[in-house]
């Protein structure tokens, strides 16, 4: 299953909470006191597919099994922006272990908000700013713990 337009909003306030005539606090905004730690713009872009099968249980990202994924490779303090695509009907809350991320409000866009896990709801396209200051191997990986062990994990090495 692939989402062919995934939306890229960040002011829905969600299901129950649309149109009822009361202000909700969305992402929208949120704002990072002191701005971009980092304001270099990504000198590279990764997408990835955020996939799975509730009735059957399987949980990955581009709907590859971790034992069969290669590591992601980042160079040492490079500036890349990451592009999650959630084609599932769940929510996921990402974590890129062990940074914090930059969300972007749009592509282009300089206004990020500081995030340790990035949730991306169905049918949704976020994207997020990340420097690889720090060497050796992280986890990116959703922290719903039963999709980690089910393979909504890659091993991202900075080397
Ligand atoms: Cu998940």
């Amino acid at each position: 299953m692939r989402v062919d337009y995934p939306r890229a909003n960040l002011d829905d306030p969600g299901a129950g909470l649309r149109g009822r005539g009361w202000r909700v606090l969305t992402l929208a905004d949120l704002r990072t006191p002191g701005g971009d730690p980092d304001p270099r713009e990504p000198e590279r872009d990764i997408e990835l597919h955020l996939t799975g099968n509730l009735e059957q249980f399987m949980w990955s990202l581009d709907g590859i099994k971790l034992n069969n994924s290669r590591p992601l490779h980042f160079k040492p303090n490079e500036r890349l922006r990451v592009s999650l695509v959630n084609d599932t009907m769940m929510a996921h809350p990402i974590h890129c272990c062990p940074r914090h991320v930059e969300r972007c409000r749009r592509p282009g866009q300089h206004l990020p908000v500081r995030e340790h896990t990035v949730v991306v709801q169905p049918a949704q396209r976020v994207s997020f700013r990340v420097t690889a200051d720090a060497m050796g191997r992280w986890a990116f990986h959703c922290h719903l713990l039963y999709h980690m062990a089910a393979s909504m994990f890659r091993e991202v090495v900075v080397a």
